[in-house]
């Protein structure tokens, strides 16, 4: 996947496939913090957030989602969030696309168990190996057989592989947030910002899931198939 940054004065773009996203997001205006100054193989981090610098978050197409949350508390709140809008959205209603190219909630919940399987294969591999590069995948490709699957028994795999992860997540260190690892188009990040990275994927899906649901209004930059 051909991957472009651009940047402004006011925002940076990103075409990202950090996990294979085909989104098209805004990311706010990185705001440097004094607390947040730390230099990661020779790359500021322009910092998001007040606290411990994880990794170069201005980098990170899901920062704008998570804000100044904990990921592995937003990781953990997830699974019920996502029961509860299955339960809302029906299954009669999972598997409607809600517009023209987006996904509909089966596709969603069987992107985010397949996003879920990718995740707990970076994890292991950023703890067991020095300075892991991360694999990209591309979405799109994978989600080709997903009007052929159930997104109930997505969102089964999903919850199964999602408290695997999260014990392996409660079962390291705090420290281990720092340990460093490269990603092929935002360069040298920590296991902290892959954390980062997951939790505010999560939070992106869930907006979009809430929009099925008729909770909230569609998304304005949900991007390229991705509801
Ligand atoms: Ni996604």
């Amino acid at each position: 996947m051909n991957i472009s940054v651009y940047r402004s004065a006011a925002a940076v773009r990103y075409s990202s496939s950090f996990i294979g996203v085909l989104d098209t997001i805004a990311a706010p205006a990185p705001v440097p913090t004094a607390s947040c100054a730390v230099q990661i193989s020779g790359q500021k981090c322009m910092g998001f957030r007040p606290g411990p610098c994880y990794g170069r978050l201005d980098m990170n197409p899901y920062a704008k989602y998570l804000g100044t949350q904990d990921p592995l508390d937003v990781l953990a709140s997830t699974a019920d969030k996502l029961k509860a809008l299955s339960g809302v959205i029906g299954p009669s209603r999972a598997t409607q696309s809600p517009a023209s190219g987006k996904w509909s909630a089966r596709d969603i919940f069987c992107h985010l168990a397949d996003t879920e399987l990718a995740f707990a294969f970076r994890l292991r591999q950023s703890l067991a190996e020095a300075h892991h590069m991360i694999q990209p995948m591309d979405q799109e490709k994978w989600a080709k057989v997903y009007p052929a699957m159930d997104g109930a028994a997505a969102l089964s795999a999903f919850l199964a592989i999602r408290a695997w992860n999260l014990l392996l997540l409660h079962a390291v260190p705090r420290a281990t947030h720092a340990k460093s690892l490269f990603h092929p188009e935002r360069g040298a990040i920590t296991f902290g910002s892959l954390l980062e990275t997951m939790a505010g994927h999560d939070l992106n899906h869930i907006v979009q899931l809430e929009a099925i649901a008729g909770q909230t209004e569609f998304p304005q930059a949900s991007g390229s198939g991705n509801a």
